[in-house]
């Protein structure tokens, strides 16, 4: 059934959402088959097995023609060189999404199975998503970085076309931030 109009008390410094719906969790052994050195990935899964990510949602359901919202906090780090990431979907009937960056600094990847774009993301930045391109976020900082994500609530989470299509590029850190590298090197 449709939900009613509410107000949803958004804390910008806690960055929780009241009422809230579910939290997700996600740990490294979570994003098996995306991080390129999958060796590093296996020790660490079977180590320590870091929260990578959380997504805090909204009440709002995940049904055609509403409108959820997110909130999206990936922690500082890497494996390998390769920034801690989110795994990347695409929205299988290709809708749009937007991102709104809150806390840290970060990236918002997207690959349509041909082209690759970057947009850099500090708190103020939104980033747009537009319908068919499958986007991955991406902490290129050193400490949280969290944003608020708003999407059609039937768009769907395609999470096999990333493992089989990629993202066109990977996310390293370097001395001076951030280098995009072939998705296969
Ligand atoms: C976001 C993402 C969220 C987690 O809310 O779902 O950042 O990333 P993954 O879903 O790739 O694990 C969104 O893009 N929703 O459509
Ligand atoms: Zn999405």
């Amino acid at each position: 059934p449709p939900i009613s109009p509410m107000a949803i008390a958004f804390d910008a410094e806690r960055l929780t959402l009241s009422p809230e719906g579910p939290t997700l969790t996600r740990r490294m052994s979570d994003l098996e088959g995306l991080f390129r050195d999958s060796d590093a990935w296996a020790a660490e899964s079977a180590g320590e097995n870091p929260v990578v990510y959380t997504v805090t949602s909204s009440p709002v359901p995940e049904i055609d023609r509403e409108l959820p919202q997110s909130i999206t906090t990936i922690m500082p780090g890497d494996t390998s060189g390769e920034l801690w990431m989110t795994k990347g979907h695409q929205h299988p009937n290709h809708q749009g999404e937007i991102y709104l960056a809150l806390q840290g600094t970060g990236g918002l990847l997207m690959f349509d199975g041909e082209r690759t774009e970057w947009i850099d993301m500090q708190p103020g930045t939104i980033g747009y998503i537009p319908p068919g391109w499958a986007h991955r976020s991406v902490n290129t900082g050193d400490e949280p970085y969290s944003f608020l994500a708003v999407y059609p609530g039937g768009a769907g989470h395609d999470y096999g076309w990333v493992l089989e299509h990629g993202m066109g590029s990977r996310a390293y850190r370097t001395a001076g931030g951030v280098e995009l590298r072939p998705y296969s090197e």
